[in-house]
């Protein structure tokens, strides 16, 4: 019998550009996780299985070698850093921006900014490396709200189109980081399962470069 290979990653658009590039590999999940309400995808093949986990879960899971893969966007692995992990191939899926976005550009000049985001680390650490003062609220969504309330003087968040950001008065005014969803690899795992691995990292790099 061979191992199982356990591959985590979140509904929405990062399972939906994910579908694409596991069909290259030859991995069809066999239920929909849109209409299903299992967490367990069995897939075409009997020795592969998706877990379907809240976006910021997905590196917890591979880290601790729960799944041995993991699909996870950039923004979630740098606020999240430190854990060990594989980063062996950028998806170029979920593309977005993590920018600082305000209702004007003088709601930044402040001497001490009050900075909405679930971004707290990464926050900190881009405004720490400005020289910048800040006081970092942290919230779990919608922190378009936070600036509209007078909780906070700017947000950081993931921009795609910027149509929530427009939808609610306010604009992107600095660019912190370019966003994708990258596959991770529990380091063990590259080790214990490392042909099993190797093949799917290089079956998914062809897909990638292929698309
Ligand atoms: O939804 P949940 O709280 O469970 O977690 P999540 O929001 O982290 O998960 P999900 O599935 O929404 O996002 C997964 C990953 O997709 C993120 O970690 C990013 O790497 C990536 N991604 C790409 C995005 C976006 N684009 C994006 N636009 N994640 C979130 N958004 C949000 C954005 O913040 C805005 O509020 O979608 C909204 C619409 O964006 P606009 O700019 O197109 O209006
Ligand atoms: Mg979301």
């Amino acid at each position: 019998m061979d191992k199982i290979l356990t591959i985590a990653l979140s509904k929405g658009r990062i399972f939906e550009e994910t579908l694409p590039l596991l069909a290259h590999a030859g991995i069809t999940p066999i239920d929909d996780p849109e209409k299903s309400r299992k967490l367990i995808l069995d897939t075409n093949q009997s020795d592969v299985k998706l877990l379907i986990i809240r976006a910021s879960d997905v590196p917890t899971y591979v880290a601790h070698g729960a799944a041995q893969i993991g699909v996870a966007g950039k923004d979630v692995l740098l606020e999240q850093g430190g854990k060990d992990l594989y980063e062996p191939v950028d998806l170029h899926i979920a593309e977005c921006k993590l920018m600082v976005a305000a209702t004007d550009e003088a709601k930044l000049a402040k001497k001490r900014l009050r900075v909405a985001t679930k971004y707290v680390k990464t926050a900190r650490r881009y405004f720490a490396a400005k020289g910048k003062q800040v006081d970092v609220i942290k919230l779990y969504g919608s922190m378009e709200l936070a600036p509209l309330v007078g909780l906070a003087d700017c947000i950081v968040d993931v921009v795609d189109t910027g149509n929530t950001l427009k939808a609610n008065g306010l604009s992107p005014l600095e660019h912190i980081a370019d966003i994708s969803s990258r596959l991770i690899v529990n380091k063990a795992a590259m080790k214990t399962q490392c042909e099993r691995i190797k093949e799917f990292i290089s079956q998914i790099e062809h897909a990638v470069s292929t698309r």
